[in-house]
């Protein structure tokens, strides 16, 4: 099977308007899109997805801004009977993708840039568009296998394949 990846724009990317940008650079590169479905995935869900850090001190904090989105919490709304309610305005949308192609997991990493957005070279998404570590934007893939793991979380009915007729134009 060709080589594929898991890709996710998490809600700060999602919130800000930056999927088209991601999808745009994975594409302009030549990776093939498979799948992309906007998820709400719960608490346990990302606890799984994120389960090899689980350790780690920044867990908690990571699992919130994946659930939470970093947008503004409390919104102040005059419902249709003037009253008046303060409302908890949340957006955890994630936007989970897979892309297919020769060495699109490493590559795709590259694409992304480095964990922390700071350290990440211009041309880089985490490098163009991002400053803090908590709100890098997006995730991949670090290894075929743990693509493969996730694309089943993410995905658990499965992903299409199918040929493209510019692939000979790009292989
Ligand atoms: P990702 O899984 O999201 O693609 O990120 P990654 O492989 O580049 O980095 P990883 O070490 O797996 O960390 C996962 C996410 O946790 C947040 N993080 N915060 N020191 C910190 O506060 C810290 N370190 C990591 C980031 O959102 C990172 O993408």
């Amino acid at each position: 099977m060709a080589e594929r990846t898991y890709i996710m724009v998490k809600p700060d990317g999602v919130d800000r308007g930056l999927v088209g940008e991601v999808i745009k650079r994975f594409e302009n590169k030549g990776f093939q899109l498979l799948a992309l479905e906007l998820q709400k995935p719960s608490r346990e869900h990302l606890e799984k997805h994120y389960s090899d850090l689980s350790a780690k001190p920044f867990f908690a904090g990571l699992i919130n801004y994946m659930t939470s989105g970093p947008v503004v919490r409390n919104l102040l709304m005059i419902t249709y009977d003037n009253a008046i309610q303060l409302r908890k305005k949340q957006t955890p949308l994630e936007v989970a993708m897979v892309w297919q192609g020769k060495g699109v997991v490493k590559a795709g990493r590259v694409l992304l840039g480095e964990t922390n957005p700071l350290a990440s070279l211009p041309g880089t998404i985490r490098g163009d568009f991002a400053i803090d570590v908590g709100r890098n934007i997006c995730h991949g893939s670090d290894s075929v296998e743990s693509a493969e793991k996730e694309i089943a979380l993410w995905f658990p009915n499965g992903v299409l394949s199918h040929k493209r007729v510019t692939d000979s134009l790009i292989y």
